[in-house]
C-alpha cells in the first residue's frame, strides 16, 4: 500500500467505494488521515467498520467545511452529480486516487512516473512500456485505468517507475500529477455524456501536459495535436510525436498486429528511449509482449475458423483496426463474421466503412442491434440475434474454414453485461459451445 506522512491528521470524504475508493480509504487510514466514506450501494458500505477515524455518511447530506478534499472515484459523473457543486461552495478540493499518489510522491523513493493516455491504445501501451521496462530489469509497476488502484500497490524501490493508464475522469480528478514522461495516443469521440462535445473531451486529456513541469518529456500524437492544441506550449522543446514509419520488425511481434499496435508500439518505442532504456531491451520486449485479454484476443481455432475476443473495442475507431487486420486472402472473399452492438456511443460506424469490404457478415446485438443492422444492410449480410451467445451460434454455423468470428463490439456493455470484460468471458463460454 502507498501511505505518505503528508495525509497525517487531515479529514477526508470518499465517495465511491469500489476498487479505487476502498484502497483509497484503506491508504488514508493507514496514513493517520480521518476518513468520511460513501456508496450509494449498502454492500460497498458495509466492507467498512466504522472507527474513530472512519465514518459512514453521505457527503450530499454532511458539513464539508473544513475538509482538506473530497475524493472521487472515476465512474461518480463529476459533470452531473450535486457532490461537485456542494465541494466547490464549501472551497473544498474534488480530487481522485491519482491525485492522493501525486501528492504521496515525495514520501516515494526516488522514481519516474509515466503518464498514458488517448481514446484507444492506452492498456495496451501501458502494458507494453511496463513489460519492456520490466525486460530491462528496470522495477516497474502499472495502474491507473488498468489492473489494481495505484494506492493498493507497494512503493517501488528507488529508481522505478510507475506507469500509469489515465482515463479522461481520472485527470479531471487531478490537479498536481506532474508525470517524468506524458503521453496523448489519440482522440476520437467517446465518453460524450460526461463532456461537453469533444473540445471538451480533448481539454480534459491536456490537462495531463498543463500539469507538467518544465523538465517534463511528451509523446504525442501529431494528428491530436494538430486538432485539439493538446501541448502546453513549455513543453514544446521535449516533444516526440508518434512515428509508425521508422517502425520496422512488426513482423517479429506476434502480439503487436495491425495498424493500431504499430502505433502503441511506436508510443512505447519513444516513451523508452527517453526512460534510456537500452535498443537490446525495447526489441526483446517488443518481441516477447504476451498481450492483453480482450484485445484482438485468439481464443480458438475450430475447423479451420479463428475466434477473436476484441471485447475492448467499445467504440467505431477501436474496432476498425480490428476489421482492418483481417483483409481477404486466398479467393479474395470477405472473411470476417462480425459481431456487434451493445450501448452504442455514436449513432454511426463511420470509422468502421473503409474495411466493411473485409466483413463477410454481421451479427448484431443489444440496444444498438437494430440500429446497426439498418446501418449496415446493403453493405453486408446482417442477422439480427440480440444475444451474444445467439451471435456466436449462428456466426460460427455459418463460418467455412478461413473464417474469423470476431466480437469487436464497438459499443459499451453496460445495457446486457457488468463490464467489457464479463462479456469477453461470455464470448469465450459461447465459442466452448460450439
Ligand atoms: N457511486 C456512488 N454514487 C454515484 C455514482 C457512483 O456511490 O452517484 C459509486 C458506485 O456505486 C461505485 C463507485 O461509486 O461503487 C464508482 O466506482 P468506479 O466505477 O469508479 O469503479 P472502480 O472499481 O473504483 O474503478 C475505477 C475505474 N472505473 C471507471 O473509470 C468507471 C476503473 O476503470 C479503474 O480500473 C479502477 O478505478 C482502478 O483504479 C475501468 C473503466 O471502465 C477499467 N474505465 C473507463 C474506460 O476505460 O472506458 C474510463
Ligand atoms: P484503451 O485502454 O484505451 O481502451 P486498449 O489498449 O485496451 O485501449 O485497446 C482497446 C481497443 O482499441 C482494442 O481492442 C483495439 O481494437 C483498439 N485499439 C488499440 N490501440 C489502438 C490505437 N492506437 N488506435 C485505435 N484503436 C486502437
Amino acid at each position: 500500500m502507498i501511505t505518505s506522512g503528508a495525509f497525517r491528521g487531515k479529514r477526508y470524504a470518499v465517495l465511491g467505494l469500489a476498487r479505487s475508493g476502498a484502497a483509497t480509504v484503506d491508504a488514508l487510514l493507514a496514513s493517520g488521515a480521518s476518513v468520511m466514506a460513501w456508496d450509494t450501494r449498502e454492500t460497498a458500505r458495509a466492507a467498512f467498520m466504522p472507527n474513530d477515524r472512519l465514518t459512514i455518511a453521505d457527503p450530499l447530506l454532511v458539513d464539508l467545511d473544513g475538509l482538506d478534499g473530497v475524493v472521487v472515484s472515476p465512474g461518480v459523473p463529476l459533470n452531473k452529480h450535486p457532490i461537485a457543486d456542494k465541494a466547490r461552495a464549501a472551497g473544498v478540493p474534488i480530487i481522485g486516487d491519482i491525485e492522493l499518489f501525486a501528492q504521496a510522491r515525495v514520501s516515494l523513493p526516488p522514481h519516474r512516473v509515466v503518464g498514458i493516455t488517448g481514446t484507444n491504445g492506452k492498456s495496451t501501451t501501458t502494458a507494453l512500456i511496463h513489460h519492456i521496462l520490466v525486460t530491462a530489469r528496470v522495477p516497474a509497476t502499472l495502474g491507473g485505468n488498468i489492473g489494481l488502484p495505484i494506492l493498493a500497490q507497494d512503493p517501488l524501490p528507488s529508481g522505478g517507475v510507475y506507469v500509469l493508464e489515465l482515463s479522461s475522469y481520472q485527470i479531471d480528478l487531478t490537479q498536481s500529477l506532474d508525470c517524468d514522461v506524458a503521453v496523448l495516443l489519440n482522440i476520437t469521440p467517446d465518453h460524450l455524456d460526461r463532456y461537453d462535445g469533444l473540445a471538451g473531451y480533448a481539454a480534459s486529456k491536456a490537462r495531463l501536459f498543463t500539469m507538467q513541469s518544465a523538465h517534463g518529456l511528451a509523446v504525442v500524437d501529431r494528428t491530436a495535436d494538430a486538432e485539439f492544441d493538446v501541448l502546453d506550449d513549455a513543453n514544446d522543446p521535449f516533444v516526440r510525436f508518434i512515428d509508425t514509419v521508422e517502425l520496422s520488425g512488426q513482423a517479429e511481434w506476434p502480439a503487436l498486429q495491425g495498424p493500431h499496435n504499430a502505433q502503441n508500439a511506436a508510443a512505447a518505442i519513444a516513451i523508452a528511449r527517453l526512460l534510456g532504456i537500452a535498443e537490446e531491451a525495447i526489441a526483446a520486449g517488443l518481441r516477447s509482449y504476451p498481450g492483453l485479454p480482450h484485445r484482438m484476443e485468439r481464443v480458438a481455432e475450430k475447423g479451420g475458423v479463428l475466434f477473436i475476443n476484441d471485447s475492448k473495442a467499445t467504440n467505431a475507431t477501436s474496432t476498425a483496426p480490428a476489421l482492418a487486420a483481417f483483409p481477404p486472402i486466398g479467393d479474395g472473399a470477405p472473411r470476417i463474421r462480425w459481431i456487434l452492438g451493445g450501448r452504442a456511443k455514436t449513432n454511426d460506424l463511420d470509422a468502421c466503412a473503409p474495411f466493411f469490404g473485409n466483413v463477410r457478415a454481421a451479427y448484431t446485438l443489444g440496444e444498438a442491434g437494430p440500429m446497426f443492422a439498418k446501418l449496415l444492410r446493403g453493405d453486408m449480410a446482417v442477422c439480427e440475434c440480440n444475444t451474444l451467445a445467439n451471435a456466436v451460434a449462428k456466426a460460427a454455423a455459418a463460418a467455412q474454414p478461413g473464417d474469423v468470428v470476431m466480437l469487436s463490439p464497438a459499443c459499451a456493455s453496460f445495457d446486457q453485461f457488468s463490464d467489457f470484460e464479463a462479456r469477453g468471458a461470455a464470448f469465450r463460454a459461447a465459442v466452448g459451445e460450439v
